[in-house]
């Protein structure tokens, strides 16, 4: 693996899901909290999209993606995002389940990672309309290094029954 500059900043887009709770009060706290990193800048945040859920029978979620600059590497900051969950009270019992809250780490500018605890760009990414409506508002540009299209490329050949823009 390449190793990271530990003072240059790198593009990165994150997803944000919440399906129990006062879920808009939670992803906004969330956003707040990364921001307030001095390791990060939070560049842009899409609209919030209610989403029939993909897995099991539950509720709808509430989606959404940001992009921000970062300074951690790859693992801090998976970290850092598993900790901001922990603090809205997720607890994880199902796969695919419902929860108060859920980070994933989309991209990390064109890296490409495979680990045991971390795999970017996030595996269904691509395939996934509650994820590329968010994104393709804020990066439609970002080439996907695996699948080598753009998130607007991506974002054209999904189904978008079930997901739906809010106003604000
Ligand atoms: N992990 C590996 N790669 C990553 C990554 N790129 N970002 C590891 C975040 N985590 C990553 O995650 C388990 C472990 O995955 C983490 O500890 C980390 O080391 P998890 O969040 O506990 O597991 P999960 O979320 O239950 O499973 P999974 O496969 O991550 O599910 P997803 O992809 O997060 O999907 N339907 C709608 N409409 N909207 C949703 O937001 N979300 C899910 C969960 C299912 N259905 C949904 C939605
Ligand atoms: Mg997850």
């Amino acid at each position: 693996m390449v190793p990271t500059d530990p003072k240059s900043e790198h593009p990165v887009a994150i997803a944000l899901g919440s399906n129990l709770g006062d879920s808009r009060a939670i992803l906004v706290a969330t956003i707040d909290q990364l921001s307030q990193d001095p390791k990060i800048t939070v560049q842009a945040q899409s609209h919030w999209f209610q989403t029939a859920a993909v897995g099991p029978p539950q509720p709808d979620y509430l989606n959404g993606c940001v992009s921000l600059l970062t300074t951690y590497s790859p693992q801090p900051l998976l970290e850092k995002l598993l900790q901001i969950e922990a603090q809205f009270g997720r607890v994880r019992r199902q796969r695919w389940g419902p929860r108060t809250l859920d980070l994933d780490l989309l991209l990390y500018g064109d890296r490409v990672i495979q680990t045991p605890t971390l795999t970017v760009p996030h595996p269904f990414l691509h395939e996934r309309a509650f994820v590329l409506a968010p994104l393709a508002e804020i990066c439609p540009g970002w080439v996907h290094p695996v699948q080598e299209q753009t998130i607007a490329e991506l974002a054209k050949a999904v189904d978008y029954t079930g997901v739906q823009q809010l106003s604000d």
